[in-house]
């Protein structure tokens, strides 16, 4: 007899047609073998071995080169339990279309099987997945980003339990590319696409689309957030976990170096982009990073922004789409030092100073193991996961938000995470900078209708005899003049550090209508070269512009109609009334 898994690679197939098939073992072996195997076709290029020792780089496809929200489905038999905050076909809609796309795909091609587990390996919050690939440059990375191979089919055994991801490159034609999800039958399809987001499928497909939706119905979290410790002087360690849209400085933050002002502190990183939080024995909330690398973007990325990833990515990496010296190193804009006098860009044209077009793409981006990140926790693979005090929700505002503010209560907090709103970024396809709202930086991986994903936040709540606290951050804010007000990045402990004092009752704050902000002494400035009234600025409660915020949130909310839970009415009717006393 065979498996439920042998029956499902069987029928997949039949239907995509591979010359042959090949089961991963997750070995250091298959990675080496697959990698000579990409060298010889091209696909991947060795980069200075000496001064990057296993690290590569591959040029995708100009036209694939991030997330294409467009072309991604959740595939529900009814309309509304999608949503309108995503794109929905019928399932079997979905099946006749794209399965037109998938059929005789991988003729001449190799079909890999690749089971990962999602989470630590013995931990009771991980989850299974099998991704059928005609892409080695995806298993991989798979392998840099999952526990992938034989511990993973170890832990499945005979069950059929485990979330089928079936991908091929297709003909990388935009027109026949769909990243599609069938939540009611725990499968993803993608088709057409070799970027990441669209087809490493544990990550963003698995770990926040269909997980989200498993998490509503199990009783936990799927979340697009940042895991992190920070350990005080006295010794304590605080976890927070943080949610930030794409390209906004997640895996900068996770990773966050003190400066030297803020001695005896230290930043432990748990994880870097998703969040998987269930409610532990002591109604705390518990939380694991389901991923095993760091999928991040280069451009900006040095040593005054990340030291500790520029250590990380200095072995057994795979670079994308970013440009290389004569030296045969990667490069990208925002690296360290002054650019290359001359380099080959990332679509492998000669470039320079004086091109106009940029040496790297704005989204180029680094697949690396985390463990060889100096800043790793030694909590990260606890099975029982990290108890977090704090969530911070962010976006990249110039105005209005201030740099901190807290919740009243968890009712508020998710409302402070529902009516999140953020200038758009280079991570998805789309015009950059333009402000939308991304409810808890999850607009684009929420799986199921967000007016429910709300309900479930508020549900939670209850759950927890001990919640943490809600917090709204902003590194962004502008002046005027279009200059950043806050210097962010390292000196973003400060900030956290009144988090602390307020998660651990040891700092008092004002109440304002929005919700608790630092007074003028909480956040600890001192030796920072802030522009004079910066701090006015950016604690500032701006009644006129709360107002019009607070219409516009009215909007957004109102396409959710009665799937929207009247305690976030609630919230932004109290709101408004704060407003006008
Ligand atoms: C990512 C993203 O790759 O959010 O993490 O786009
Ligand atoms: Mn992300």
């Amino acid at each position: 007899m065979p498996t439920p898994l042998e029956q499902w690679v069987q029928e997949s197939a039949q239907l995509t047609k591979p010359e042959k098939i090949v089961w991963c073992d997750g070995s250091e072996a298959e990675y080496q073998r697959l990698i000579q195997e990409m060298l010889a076709t091209g696909t991947l290029q060795e980069l200075n071995q000496k001064e990057y020792p296993g690290c590569y780089l591959h040029r995708s496809n100009p036209n694939d080169v991030a997330r294409t929200e467009h072309l991604t489905y959740v595939c529900t038999s009814q309309k509304d339990d999608a949503g309108p905050n995503n794109n929905w076909m019928p399932p079997a809609e979905a099946k006749e279309k794209v399965g037109a796309l998938f059929a005789g795909s991988m003729k001449g091609r190799t079909m890999y099987v690749v089971p990962y587990i999602m989470g630590p390996a013995s931990s009771p919050y991980s989850q299974i997945g099998v991704e059928l690939t005609d892409s080695p440059y995806v298993v991989v990375n798979m392998r840099i980003m999952t526990r992938m191979g034989k511990a993973a089919l170890e832990r499945l055994g005979n069950s059929d339990k485990y979330v089928k991801g079936l991908h091929s490159l297709g003909d990388l034609d935009p027109n026949r590319r769909f990243i599609m999800h069938f939540p009611e039958e725990r499968l993803i399809w993608s088709v057409g696409s070799g970027y990441g987001g669209n087809a490493l499928l544990g990550k963003k497909c698995f770990a926040l689309r269909l997980g989200s939706r498993m998490a509503q119905q199990e009783g936990w979290l799927a979340e697009h957030m940042l895991i992190l410790g920070i350990e005080e002087p006295n010794g304590r360690t605080t976890y927070v976990a943080a949610a930030f849209p794409s390209a906004c400085g997640k895996t900068n933050m996770a990773m966050l170096v003190p400066p030297a002002s803020q001695k005896g502190y230290r930043v432990w990183t748990v994880g870097e982009d998703i969040a998987w939080m269930n409610v532990g024995p002591d109604g705390r909330l518990w939380a694991i990073n389901p991923e095993a690398g760091f999928f991040g973007v280069a451009p900006g990325t040095n040593s005054r922004t990340n030291p500790n990833v520029m250590r990380t990515i200095r072995e057994n990496t795979i670079f994308t789409n970013v440009a290389v010296t004569p030296h045969n190193t990667p490069y990208w804009e925002g690296m360290d030092g002054p650019p290359p006098q001359e380099a080959i860009d990332w679509q492998g044209n000669p470039w320079t100073p004086d091109s106009a077009s940029k040496a790297a793409h704005p989204n180029a981006r680094f697949t690396t193991p985390a463990f060889q990140c100096p800043a790793m926790s030694p909590e990260w693979e606890n099975p029982n996961g990290v108890p977090i005090s704090a969530i911070l929700f962010g976006g990249r505002r110039a105005s209005l938000i201030p740099l901190v503010y807290q919740s009243f209560d968890w009712q508020h907090g998710v409302f402070l995470g529902a009516t999140m709103a953020s200038e758009t970024t280079a991570a998805a396809t789309g015009k950059v900078g333009v402000v939308r709202r991304d409810p808890m930086a999850m607009l684009p991986f929420c799986g199921y209708n967000m007016g429910d994903y709300f309900g479930h936040w508020l549900r939670m709540g209850k759950n927890l005899s001990n919640p943490p606290s809600i917090f709204r951050v902003n590194w962004f804010r502008m002046s005027p003049e279009g200059h950043y007000l806050w210097p962010g990045f390292g000196e973003n402990l400060r900030v956290l550090r009144w988090v602390l004092g307020r998660v651990h009752n040891e700092i008092g704050a004002q109440d304002t209508p929005i919700g608790h902000v630092p007074y003028p002494t909480g956040v600890d400035v001192a030796g920072l070269d802030l522009e004079p009234g910066a701090l006015n600025e950016l604690f500032a409660v701006d009644r006129d512009g709360w107002k019009d915020a607070v219409a516009s949130q009215y909007e957004f909310f109102k396409q959710y109609g009665d799937r929207m839970p009247k305690e976030i009415w609630h919230e932004s009717e109290a709101l408004a009334k704060r407003l006008q006393s």
